[in-house]
């Protein structure tokens, strides 16, 4: 790893100090501040005023019990998290999380990266994020419903559309947020539909919030492609992970003319050479709730599958880790530039390890950071916090517009932002570099906040 920069190196140390152990929290701040050196040398007064100090540190961390019961009549006991970082830009919005590996290091990590993904969608949204250690898998729907009830009247008290904003993330989707809507409505008696968003769209849900992730990513890689003179048309694509935001990239790669050739989920990889057929996909993981193993023997000799293994030894041009933090390393990076792939997108929160994004862009692939390739989502949803607000509701074609115009603009900030610090391409130092400024001039304004 480069030297950080000496007056960063002390915020590092005692941010290591006061968050022991939380090794994904180390790595998500290390990452943002190794592209601030030139930033605090230009304007001593963000470390003068240590606001990259308060930055590191949350507003607020939340822990509590999540008691539920079983199918058997078991007390089962869950450990649920919400973590409301940085306010100064709007409310505190980003999703939760329900996945046995949840900690307060991941939630954490997590909120962070969102600080600076929000920051960049231009909407006034604040930093935060939320979930629990409980493993949805293998699950009955009647358990899921009184988990999602159990940890809601805990939570409720600290949300509000004015306040704090959950959303979706692994392990939560519509029909999570449905339940912990209902709960959440009935605790407080109040119809607030800007309390959550990724709701169903009979009950105050946006148009593409869905589609939004996966949509704004391959976007993202689009506007990435055209600085080159290129596009997705005729490219072979691998998408990791097969839920909600690797289901909507394949939808969007193929409508702008790529192919995803695989996908996966914690078990293993599935190549389809003709490309993944959609319909079948979305049947076996958004109804039938089973795995990339079943679409694999659905789908015939068309198709096979991969047990464990590794998804990044598919050859493509393309490649949008989708899945989960730390899961494209740099033998993984080294596997795709040897197959000649000229653009990693992270669909994901930090999928690729800080070794393995320096392989990427060494080899001059065109590689986009997650707080920037995945903004869609969070930014749709600010998109129906605003819907809700005004008690409206936009077409598909009008928001999906929109969803666009934003994933440019995120885009051309990145880019630009490069360009001025003298690394024009490096989306990464753009990504950090301008979701930082915004949120740090913000709490300059606000006082010692
Ligand atoms: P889903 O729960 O819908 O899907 C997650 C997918 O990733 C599944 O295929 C799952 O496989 C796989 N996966 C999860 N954890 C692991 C793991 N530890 N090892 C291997 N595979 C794993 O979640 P999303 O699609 O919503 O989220 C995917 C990623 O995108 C996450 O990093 C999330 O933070 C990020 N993200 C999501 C947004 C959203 O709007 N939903 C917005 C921005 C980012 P399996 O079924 O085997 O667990
Ligand atoms: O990581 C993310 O940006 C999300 N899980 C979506 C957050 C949101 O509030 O829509």
């Amino acid at each position: 790893m480069p030297q950080l920069d000496e007056k960063l190196d002390p915020i590092y140390r005692e941010v290591l100090r006061r968050n022991p152990a939380e090794e994904e929290f180390h790595q998500a701040v290390r990452e943002v501040l190794d592209s601030l050196g030139p930033v605090v040398a230009k304007n001593p007064h963000y470390t003068d005023a240590a606001v990259i100090e308060r930055i590191c540190e949350p507003e607020r961390q939340i822990i509590f019990r999540v008691p539920w019961v079983d199918d058997s009549g078991a007390v089962q006991i869950n450990r649920g998290f919400r973590v409301e970082f940085n306010s100064a830009l709007g409310p505190y919005k980003g999703g939760l999380r329900f996945h046995p590996s949840v900690n307060l290091g991941i939630i954490k990590f997590l909120g962070f990266e969102q600080i600076f993904k929000n920051s960049l969608t231009g909407m006034p949204i604040g930093g935060a994020k939320g979930g629990s250690d409980f493993d949805p898998k293998g699950k009955s729907e009647l358990e899921i419903m009184r988990f999602c009830q159990s940890f809601m009247t805990e939570l409720y008290r600290h949300l509000g559309e004015y306040t704090d904003v959950p959303a979706g993330d692994i392990g939560v989707g519509g029909r999570e947020i449905g339940y912990l809507f209902g709960q959440y409505k009935r605790i407080t008696n109040r119809y607030e539909s800007g309390v959550l968003t990724g709701k169903g769209l009979t009950w105050g849900g946006s148009q593409v919030r869905r589609e939004a992730t996966g949509y704004g990513a391959v976007f993202f890689v689009d506007e990435m492609l055209r600085t080159r003179h290129q596009s997705l048309e005729g490219k072979r694509v691998v998408v990791s992970g097969s839920g909600n935001v690797a289901i909507y990239a394949i939808e969007k790669v193929r409508q702008l003319g790529g192919t995803v050739v695989a996908c996966s989920d914690s078990d293993g990889y599935v190549v389809d050479e003709k490309g993944i057929d959609l319909e079948l996909l979305k049947e076996i993981k958004e109804v039938r709730r089973e795995r990339v193993s079943d679409y694999a023997e659905a789908r015939g000799h068309d198709a096979h599958y991969v047990q464990g293994g590794r998804v990044w030894d598919v050859p493509c041009d393309v490649a949008l880790p989708s899945a989960t933090q730390n899961e494209l390393n740099a033998h993984d990076a080294k596997t795709l530039v040897s197959n000649g792939c000229v653009v990693v997108a992270e669909g994901a929160n930090m999928p690729t390890t800080p070794d393995a994004v320096q392989v990427l862009q060494e080899a001059g692939v065109l590689f986009a950071p997650g707080k920037a390739a995945n903004a869609g989502g969070v930014a749709t949803s600010a998109l129906e916090m605003q819907q809700n607000a005004s008690r409206d509701s936009w077409s598909f074609e009008h928001t999906e517009e929109r969803l666009s115009e934003i994933m440019r603009g995120i885009h051309d900030r990145c880019a630009e932002t490069a360009e001025e610090y003298g690394v024009p391409g490096n989306y990464v130092v753009g990504a950090n570099i301008a979701g930082f400024i915004q949120v740090a001039d913000a709490m300059l304004a606000l006082g010692v906040i």
